[in-house]
């Protein structure tokens, strides 16, 4: 898409701070962080929201998934689990859809917020 700012992101026509990539999908830095840790996790494929996504595209969404916990550990805003209770750090992932969903850039992106708190996160 000529005009999608992710997709210049994904083409390194417009910097990022890039902290995974690989020949599907890269993951960088969001500009306007809403959390200590705050990156976003995107298919290197044009595909404008979660709603336009079908079978196809299962593959993508679930290597984006697996990334969020890998590279929130990464990040150091992982999550440890406890053998009860509720564990240990955290992290909060978010898919924005639509205008009521929130969405401006209209490329696929999965939000991966984290961090000690308080922290205001996403509207
Ligand atoms: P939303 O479409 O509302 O789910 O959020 C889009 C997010 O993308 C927002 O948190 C800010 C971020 N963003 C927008 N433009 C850029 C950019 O050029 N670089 C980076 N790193 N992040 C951006």
């Amino acid at each position: 898409m000529d005009n999608c700012i992710f997709c210049k992101i994904a083409a390194k026509q417009i910097p990022s701070k890039t902290i995974y990539e690989d020949d599907d999908v890269i993951a960088f830095h969001d500009i306007n962080p809403a959390a200590p840790v705050h990156f976003l996790i995107i298919p290197k494929q044009h595909v404008a929201t979660l709603a336009d996504c079908n079978e196809s595209h299962a593959a993508l969404l679930g290597k984006m998934m697996l990334l969020a916990p890998k590279l929130a550990k990464e990040q150091g805003c992982g999550y440890t689990p406890a053998a009860e209770g509720p564990g240990q750090g955290g992290f909060r992932t978010q898919f924005h859809i639509g205008p009521d969903g929130g969405q401006e850039v209209y490329h696929l992106h999965l939000h991966v917020l984290g961090g000690p708190r308080p922290w205001r996160g996403i509207r």
